[in-house]
């Protein structure tokens, strides 16, 4: 097996998922205020090391996707990375930097970050990473996402992926088409279909091998503005049928975004999505405010109680476990 699946495995098998801690200084910053938290180096890493120093890390968390501040702190003279791997939890990082206007298309982003990647991805893999994240962003409306929003972002994560892959690590590869707007489930099926299948034209080109990638697509979803009603099941099948149409089948961890779901809205379509699963992939979880919203808000009443945030995070963390496995029930929730 090579060293890239073995990575792949470490992250996604059973019932693992991860944990995405790599908001940007600028997001993070309204997280904190949103519960009334001082948005300051200290604070964003007490909470983020609350996190990695719970008890799920060991059991339901494969992989951490970190900040650049992030994967250069220390806790008591401990590096970050280290607190994670000690659990044999993978450290990964966050390597885009950010979605900028795109040229010619001013309503649409591009990510950016391809410049100088190359020596920065052997300044992370030094600092221990072992995976990384770029995101693509596209929004639904009549006209987009335009041609040519898919077919740059496409490129730009091709680009991405061969080179984190010539440095030995793994590159999750996130396509988020966002739930902003009032478009129904099927129009985001048929647009995260051809963003996907443009994404993999792409990585096959640039000789990507499929089976050393994470994808982290979201779910089909109705726009968060439509008024449409969707089951978990509903948005299982039509998930499912997107991937199984334009996902190659050497790829094998398919991570999902949250994308703004309910903590628990967000578990229960996972759980549906295994409970029906006919295909070889592995579907699991790469969240990041389905898995720290709760915690975070608790947190945020007393930064010093790190225990009970914990529990808060074990909880859902433990939820999205089993609905990785298919085995969530609603009972559960109920602690
Ligand atoms: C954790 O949030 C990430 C956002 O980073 P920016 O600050 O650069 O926007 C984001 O990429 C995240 O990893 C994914 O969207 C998944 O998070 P959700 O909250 O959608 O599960």
């Amino acid at each position: 097996m090579s060293e890239l699946k073995i990575i792949v495995n470490k992250i996604v098998s059973s019932g693992k998922g991860i944990l995405a801690a790599d908001e940007s200084t600028g997001t993070m910053t309204k997280r904190l205020e949103s519960v009334g938290v001082e948005s300051n180096p200290d604070n964003r890493l007490n909470f983020r090391n609350t996190l990695f120093t719970s008890s799920a890390m060991k059991t339901c968390i494969g992989g951490v996707i970190l900040y650049d501040e992030t994967i250069r702190q220390a806790n008591n003279s401990k590096k970050i990375p280290e607190i994670i791997s000690q659990n044999g939890t993978v450290p990964g990082i966050k390597v885009d930097t950010g979605a900028k206007t795109l040229a010619n298309s001013i309503e649409e982003k591009i990510t950016e970050g391809l410049d100088g990647l190359r020596e920065r991805l052997k300044d992370y893999y030094t600092l221990g990473a072992r995976f990384t994240k770029w995101r693509g962003v596209y929004s639904i409306s009549d006209k987009y996402p335009s041609k040519l929003s898919i077919l740059s972002n496409a490129h730009a994560l091709a680009r991405y992926a061969a080179l984190v892959q010539e440095s030995g690590m793994v590159p999750i590869i996130e396509p988020e088409v966002l739930m902003d707007g009032s478009h129904s489930a099927e129009v985001c099926y048929k647009k995260t279909s051809e963003v996907l299948k443009k994404c993999f034209d792409e990585l096959v080109l640039f000789k990507v091998d499929l089976a050393g990638i994470i994808l982290k697509p979201n779910m089909i979803l109705p726009g968060a503005n439509s008024h449409q009603k969707v089951t978990s099941k509903e948005v299982a099948e039509l998930t499912l049928k997107c991937l199984k149409e334009s996902v190659p089948s050497e790829v094998s961890g398919i991570a999902f975004l949250s994308g703004g779901q309910e903590e628990t809205q967000a578990t229960e379509n996972l759980n549906q999505i295994n409970k029906i699963n006919k295909t070889n992939f592995i579907f699991t979880y790469s969240y990041g405010r389905a898995l720290q919203q709760s915690a975070l808000k608790h947190w945020s009443k007393n930064i010093e109680d790190i225990i009970g945030t914990q529990e808060v995070f074990n909880h859902r963390a433990k939820m999205c476990t089993l609905a990785a496995k298919g085995e969530w029930t609603k009972n559960l929730e109920k602690k």
